[in-house]
């Protein structure tokens, strides 16, 4: 979807943003049958639910690496669903990180809350999360929850928030976010966010994934821990400090 200016807006006053259109069905078949075989055979490097053994899928909560995995999440992560609108924020040229996220939330059955926490830090470039969904996401399986504007607080305050779920404040100022299968969400990764237990009887599978605008001044055009998704690798940095000016160096003597 390309965005409109009431979109840009939103997001960035809320710091995220569900999109209107799902990836396509047989694509969100494929990364949950590549996915049955990664959970089935317990690939590592895993995340382990804490409190169960590690002899048995129900206790892996996480998959990560997985663009080192299977091609499929690559093209899901590339598809002009989350491209599109990403560009809107990000501009036309965008990475994909392998170094942060990465990776998929398995969430089995009675799996424990993920904490309050935020992934980066107010004054860093804008990094952008992408959630993919491979299974509905409910109240009841503990979709994520999001904490609207906390992205641009001008307080300091720890990336990690406090233990208890539910009992703290940042529980109340939170939104849940409810998600169909194939569905996508975008957040500022500076946004307060956290997942309730998952209190059904079957998994709550998403993709999770990091993009940040390639022309960024910081960005390292090489870099292999970055996938170039979209646009060209382009310099945006000033070639000599007079080059933006298209002036000669100043003489000396003037
Ligand atoms: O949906 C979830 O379970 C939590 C997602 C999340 O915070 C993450 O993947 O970093």
């Amino acid at each position: 979807m390309k965005l409109t200016d009431e979109d840009i807006w939103y997001f960035k006053y809320t710091g995220f943003l569900r999109l209107p259109d799902t990836l396509p069905g047989d694509l969100v078949d494929r990364l949950n049958a590549v996915t049955d075989v990664q959970v089935q055979q317990m690939i590592e490097p895993v995340v382990w639910e804490k409190a169960r053994s590690r002899d048995n899928p129900l206790a892996v909560r996480r998959l990560s690496k997985i663009l080192d995995r299977d091609p499929v999440y690559l093209e899901a992560a590339s598809h002009p669903v989350i491209q599109e609108t990403l560009s809107g924020i990000l501009g036309p040229h965008i990475d994909l990180l392998r170094n942060k996220h990465n990776h998929i939330m398995v969430r089995p059955p009675g799996s424990d809350p993920v904490g309050w926490h935020s992934g980066e830090e107010p004054y860093s470039y804008t990094l952008i999360t992408a959630l993919i969904y491979l299974e509905e996401s409910t109240m009841g399986n503990g979709c994520i929850r999001l904490v609207p504007g906390s992205h641009m607080r001008p307080f300091s305050r720890s990336r990690r928030g406090p233990r208890s779920f539910r009992n703290c404040k940042l529980y109340y100022k939170s939104v849940p976010m409810p998600m169909p299968r194939g569905g996508v969400i975008l957040f500022n990764d500076c946004c307060y966010h956290g997942a309730d237990k998952n209190r059904s009887n079957s998994s709550r599978r998403s993709m999770t994934l990091a993009f940040r605008a390639h022309d960024a001044h910081d960005v390292v055009k090489d870099d292999p821990e970055k996938i170039l998704v979209r646009g060209e690798s382009v310099y945006s940095g000033h070639i000599s400090p007079y080059s933006d000016y298209r002036l000669e160096p100043p003489n000396k003597n003037s």
